[in-house]
């Protein structure tokens, strides 16, 4: 079978590929990767053929099309039952979806006021209420997992699609100064301290792409 192929956009400013890449470098995925520039129109035809939502991340395994990062991440854990991408134990596992169906469907405040962006880092940043009211429930389910399963990732010793729901969480909170308590910071830390995290980060600056209504200060 041809190596899979993971399509996404840009790394600085793509959040859910990067919550789909990180499930395939978590899982163990030997894939290569086919990056969609952003907002460029003769793409878009070429993506209907990968994602029929004409969003990323997709990814093409064999004859297999799968699109949405929470199908990727179930997708990857029946392939990669080992990788234990969502924890063994059933509770566990329930508690796992319903913190990733959370973060896939919610937090529409947070996710509008501090877009995710990598390269930027604006100071002292102003944050609303109603994206405050994201952050406290975000900050919450953290600390929740963290002493519920002992830590140091969401769901215990090794980093998962609970993780890599969050990952571009962990960026924006960085990237807009957000004030932590050092639960919190820690884990934000070993997160962005995972080489494969380390991997995108680097990349994401390298970008030449800019938006400049995303690097806005507002
Ligand atoms: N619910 C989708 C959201 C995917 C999404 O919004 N992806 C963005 C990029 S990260 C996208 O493809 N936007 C359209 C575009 O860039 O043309 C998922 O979980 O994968």
């Amino acid at each position: 079978m041809a190596k899979p192929v993971l399509t996404i956009s840009s790394k600085n400013y793509g959040a859910w590929a990067l919550r789909g890449w990180l499930m395939c470098r978590l899982a163990g995925l030997d894939f290569s990767e086919k990056v969609i520039p952003p907002d460029d129109p003769a793409m878009k035809a070429e993506m209907l053929l990968l994602s029929s939502s004409m969003l990323v991340p997709s990814l093409q395994h064999g004859s297999v099309k799968v699109w949405d990062t929470l199908a990727i991440g179930e997708y990857l854990n029946e392939i990669k039952p080992k990788a234990g991408l969502l924890p063994a134990d059933v509770a566990a596992r329930a508690h796992c979806r319903a913190i990733c169906g959370e973060m896939h469907s919610g937090f529409s405040s947070m996710r509008g006021a501090l877009p995710m962006n990598i390269k930027a880092h604006f100071k002292n940043f102003k944050v609303w209420s109603r994206a405050q009211a994201d952050i406290d429930r975000i900050v919450a389910i953290w600390r929740e997992c963290l002493k519920a399963y002992g830590g140091p990732f969401l769901f215990g010793k090794q980093p998962g699609m609970a993780d890599a729901m969050y990952a571009p969480v962990v960026t924006r909170f960085l990237s807009y100064d957000v004030a932590l308590d050092s639960t919190c910071a820690a884990y934000c830390k070993r997160v962005m301290e995972l080489p494969p995290m380390q991997e995108w980060v680097a990349a994401a600056k390298q970008e030449p792409e800019e938006i400049d209504e995303l690097d806005a200060e507002f």
